[in-house]
């Protein structure tokens, strides 16, 4: 591995949220491609993190701190993960589920598909199933992200409320989030699963071409 996304990946580990800027800067600087800095430095680091969280070596305070200097990295990244587009592809809200506080993956989805072309309306994380619903009547796609198998869950019951609202054909339902899977996703009867943000782009396009 290079040292420089060595170096990102202990600096996110250690979170040090001050170096972490500098050292993506300073990789961009030299040549690598943003998505190479994210996947091999960045994300790589958030693995590591859940990896000694589940050992018992982190606890919250620690990840916490991942957490922000993982932010404060993506500041960064964030313009050049982006392409100018003149025209909206389509309009998408996305949501962390209800009871469900993690960002930083929906952050990168919404980032993504931003950058994509299309319109996206951020409703936060820890997002109460009415918002989805009300959010139904003005985008093409639902996005629904879930770090927790205990949150997850939620995504049953979006779906489940909108068909109730009579909203079901209206749009589309997209999810996604490490617990997720393709199975669950066709279990609750989502549109969608994707395991990444750039497979969450191509997914969003082809139900785009679908309507
Ligand atoms: Co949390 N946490 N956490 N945590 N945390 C996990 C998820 C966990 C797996 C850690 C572990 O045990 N190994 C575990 C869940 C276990 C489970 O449910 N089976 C866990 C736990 C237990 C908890 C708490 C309950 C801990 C506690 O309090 N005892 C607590 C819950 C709080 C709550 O939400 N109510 C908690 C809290 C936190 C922090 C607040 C400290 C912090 C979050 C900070 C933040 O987000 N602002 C945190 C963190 C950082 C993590 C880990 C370490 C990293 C998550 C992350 O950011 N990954 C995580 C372990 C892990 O995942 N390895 C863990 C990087 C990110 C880029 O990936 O989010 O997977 P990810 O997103 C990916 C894909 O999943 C996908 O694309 C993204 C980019 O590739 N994707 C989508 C995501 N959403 C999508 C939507 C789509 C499509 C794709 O379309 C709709």
């Amino acid at each position: 591995m290079e040292v420089i996304f060595k170096e990102i990946r202990q600096d996110i580990l250690d979170g040090r949220h001050a170096e972490v800027p500098g050292k993506v800067q300073l990789a961009l600087d030299n040549g690598f491609l943003p998505k190479e800095i994210l996947e091999e430095g960045m994300i790589a680091a958030m693995t590591e993190v859940g990896r000694l969280f589940e050992a018992g070596e982190f606890y919250v305070p620690e990840m916490l701190l991942s957490a922000r200097a993982m932010q404060a990295g993506l500041t960064i990244l964030k313009p050049h993960l982006r392409e100018t587009h003149v025209r909206s592809v389509g309009r998408i809200a996305i949501g962390t589920v209800k009871g469900d506080l993690h960002d930083i993956g929906k952050n990168l989805v919404a980032m993504i598909l931003e950058g994509a072309g299309f319109e996206i309306f951020d409703l936060g994380t820890d997002v109460p199933t009415e918002k989805f619903i009300a959010a139904a009547d003005s985008v093409d796609i639902i996005a629904l992200s879930g770090l927790l198998t205990t949150t997850i869950p939620q995504m049953k019951t979006v779906i489940q409320m909108l068909q109730d609202a009579g909203k079901r054909d209206k749009v589309r339902v997209i999810v996604g989030g490490a617990p997720v899977t393709e199975t669950f996703a066709s279990q609750i009867s989502a549109d969608g699963y994707a395991s990444n943000a750039s497979r969450a782009v191509i997914l969003a396009k082809s139900l785009m071409d679908k309507k």
